[in-house]
């Protein structure tokens, strides 16, 4: 009797990628929530952390950690190697030209609140706008709210459509005041997941003179960013939404342009010399980098970055892209499920409401099933007002989830609906 030819069966995931190994990597992926498997799928709030993330920080503190840049032992050179070898990572992950252009920050927020203090508060006086998008965080809000108050400039704010895509022309219609000093907006949009872009919206700014600041935080774990061709004069990501430690962020920003702003706080390793009578500054990037900074947690995202890189970000990409289209197209089925940011370039991630039923109350049942989403406005209040709802739902992939996962949501949110039915 011949042989049966061998059955193949195609792989739940049609990736590159190899889930296994890739969730083998997340020890808190094991874990048990309410008795059942974790579901994450609250990663654009902040994602799980690799062990090599892991042990990159434990190593850090067990065998080699010391004060940097100040130290003549053996422990504080090497920890400062490892620092600034982490800024290395981060130069040639956003393609940077110097990595006199990357500042370790504590996360995004601080990243934009020290162009808004330093830059804004040199260069923009009374009269003059900053722009932003309808779709913004409020920490790409609230600096410029401050700013502006502070200097009696004016905030204007681009619209967006239903779908949550930037009116273009709307946005090019402020660029044209001859007023305008800054124009920062989000690169993707947490609340949406729209993918703005970013390369357009830079040339139409610097067609009319204006800096850019573009803000990461929802980008850089998902798409490749590289701010020489994307032109962007400043752009702002955490750590802790890249695989690395909470704690940390970066702020790149164009050499020209840091090179003329005031530092942002003063304090210890910004100064070359200091007297009670004049201070000289330090060059790029200490100038910008007051005390002691967060130095494992810098080490730790560069482990994050070289876990990232060898997966490859156009694989987690593709990966995450499926996964989005099994969700939608699932979640979709259920009746009185909206999905709130429809974009045509959309990232990873669905905010959705469910007729009848409290963002909050989906939020918690589905906790007690071990999955684990978003609840409330994001932070991004104007977004929710713009569809006059308080609060959405919001689940948010990352390159460790997997179909399952989703059926997981999926089935659970039926349940939810049958609950209040
Ligand atoms: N969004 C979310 O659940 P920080 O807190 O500084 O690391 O990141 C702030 C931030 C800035 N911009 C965007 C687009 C963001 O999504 C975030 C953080 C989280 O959506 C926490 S509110």
């Amino acid at each position: 009797m011949s042989a049966l030819p061998a059955l193949t069966i195609a792989p739940a995931d049609k990736t590159e990628l190899d889930l296994t190994s890739i969730r083998a990597d997340f020890p808190i992926l094991r874990q048990r929530i309410h008795g059942k498997s974790l579901v994450y799928l609250d990663n654009a709030a902040s994602v799980q952390k690799p062990k090599a993330v892991i042990d990159a920080i434990s190593e850090c503190y067990s065998g080699y950690y010391a004060n940097i840049h100040r130290g003549v032992h053996l422990l504080s050179e090497r920890s400062t190697m490892a620092y600034e070898g982490a800024r290395e990572k981060v130069r040639a992950f956003l393609n940077a030209a110097s990595t006199q252009e990357i500042i370790f920050t504590r996360n995004t927020t601080e990243s934009i609140n020290l162009v808004a203090s330093s830059f804004g508060g040199s260069a923009v006086k009374a009269g003059d706008e900053i722009i932003i998008t309808g779709m913004e965080h409020h920490s790409n809000i609230v600096p410029w709210q401050l700013l502006c108050d502070r200097m009696g400039a004016v905030l204007k704010v681009a619209p967006f459509t239903d779908t949550g895509e930037l009116i273009l022309e709307e946005y090019e219609r402020l660029l044209n005041s001859g007023r305008v000093k800054l124009a920062a907006f989000v690169h993707i949009s947490n609340a949406l997941g729209t993918i703005n872009p970013v390369k357009m919206m830079v040339d139409l700014a610097h067609a009319r003179g204006v800096p850019t600041l573009v803000d990461g935080a929802q980008s850089v774990p998902h798409l490749t960013v590289d701010v020489q061709n994307l032109d962007c004069d400043f752009y702002a990501f955490s750590g802790h939404k890249l695989y690395g430690p909470s704690g940390v962020g970066v702020l790149y920003g164009k050499q020209a342009l840091l090179d003329a702003m005031p530092p942002y706080q003063g304090g210890g390793d910004m100064i070359s010399v200091v007297t009670f009578e004049k201070t000289e500054y330090a060059d790029l990037p200490n100038k910008f980098e007051a005390g002691t900074p967060n130095i494992a947690g810098v080490i730790g995202m560069g482990a994050a970055l070289d876990w990232l890189n060898a997966i490859g970000l156009d694989a987690v990409a593709a990966h995450e892209q499926q996964l989005l289209d099994y969700a939608t197209a699932q979640l979709l089925e259920i009746p009185g499920l909206i999905i709130m940011g429809t974009a045509r370039d959309k990232a990873a991630l669905v905010a959705f409401t469910l007729q009848g039923v409290h963002p909050h109350d989906i939020g918690t049942i589905l906790d007690r099933e071990g999955i684990a989403i978003r609840a409330g406005h994001h932070c991004a209040q104007p977004v929710m007002q713009r569809y006059g709802v308080p609060a959405t739902a919001r689940a948010s992939l990352a390159v460790y989830n997997s179909r399952d996962e989703v059926d997981a949501l999926v089935k659970a949110l039926w349940k939810v609906k049958e609950l209040f039915a």
